[in-house]
């Protein structure tokens, strides 16, 4: 379970549902970030943004009430939000975008932008239910089947800015039906058979199959700051708008403003994004992928 080198990302990505690149970002990368996210997270929790992960929610939509508590801040990119350039640079930098069209096997011109958002630290100890984030538990073996083996056209990644060990896999879990076991298990189960607790370290970087079975376990009292973000590739797929529309992301990415960054990233943010307001243009209604019970 260490980093690999970049030829071996897709390969591993197909394997074990999820690939980890180590030291992703420089220091100066990493204390530009925590502070850029240290500011968001302080308005989040006092109320000043409404897009947030609150307490005790696992799924979309969240409301925009703090008051209980927080333990994502949503839509990184988004125009009102202060550092959003700062959080472009990383979105749209070299760190991630390499790696994702190696993933995705695609050129520049296929990328499409999607989510940036960051998980943090919760204010009560909190935890997610066993789940894949775009199949219902109560599907069927076969339903889940057909829908893991559909080609993926996205990649989605934490890249943590402290040390992290939130997120919990089961690895390979991402190309079957679950077991009987996993069928069974508690929502909350501490001991799923193979599971894999995560650990980040500050600057790593994982790539991970959104439907891989994985849950998340989250301490109040360490603290969190990790960029949670997907790219698309322009594709097919009906399920992954439903996926990205459902964020919300579609009532402000076309006022994302992109004139800070240098030439080369600007040029790749406006084309990114120009691809996924064509996307949207293809999409009415929006739907969701889970419902909370
Ligand atoms: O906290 C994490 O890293 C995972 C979050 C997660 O599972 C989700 O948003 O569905």
């Amino acid at each position: 379970m260490g980093s690999n080198p970049p030829s071996d990302l897709r390969a591993s990505l197909a394997r074990d549902g999820y690939v980890l690149i180590s030291s992703a970002l420089n220091q100066d990368q990493l204390e530009e970030l925590r502070s850029a996210c240290a500011g968001v997270t302080q308005l989040a929790r006092g109320g000043k943004w409404p897009h947030i992960r609150t307490l005790p929610k696992q799924f979309p939509p969240w409301p925009s009430d703090s008051s209980h508590g927080i333990w994502g801040v949503q839509h990184l990119l988004h125009p009102s939000l202060p550092h959003s350039t700062t959080f472009a640079e990383s979105y749209f930098g070299d760190a991630i975008v390499k790696p994702v069209k190696e993933l995705l096997q695609c050129e520049e011109d296929d990328l499409v932008m999607e989510l940036y958002n960051m998980l943090v630290r919760p204010d009560e100890d909190f935890e997610l239910r066993w789940h894949r984030d775009d199949i219902q538990p109560t599907a069927t073996a076969a339903e889940e089947e057909a829908v893991l083996s559909e080609p993926v056209w996205h990649a989605q990644w934490n890249l943590a800015l402290f040390e992290d060990k939130s997120l919990v896999v089961v690895p390979g879990s991402h190309k079957r039906a679950r077991t009987n076991a996993e069928r069974e298990a508690d929502a909350y189960e501490p001991n799923m058979p193979g599971q894999w607790v995560v650990h980040l370290q500050p600057g790593d970087l994982m790539f991970y199959n959104n439907n891989i079975l994985h849950r998340g376990i989250y301490d109040s009292t360490v603290e969190r700051m990790t960029l949670h973000g997907t790219i698309g590739r322009v594709g097919e797929d009906p399920a992954r708008a439903r996926n990205v529309l459902q964020h919300g992301v579609g009532s402000w990415v076309e006022e994302c403003d992109f004139s800070k960054l240098d030439a080369k990233l600007k040029q790749r943010a406006e084309e990114m994004r120009n691809r996924l307001l064509d996307m949207g243009k293809a999409k009415t209604g929006v739907t969701y992928s889970q419902i909370d019970s």
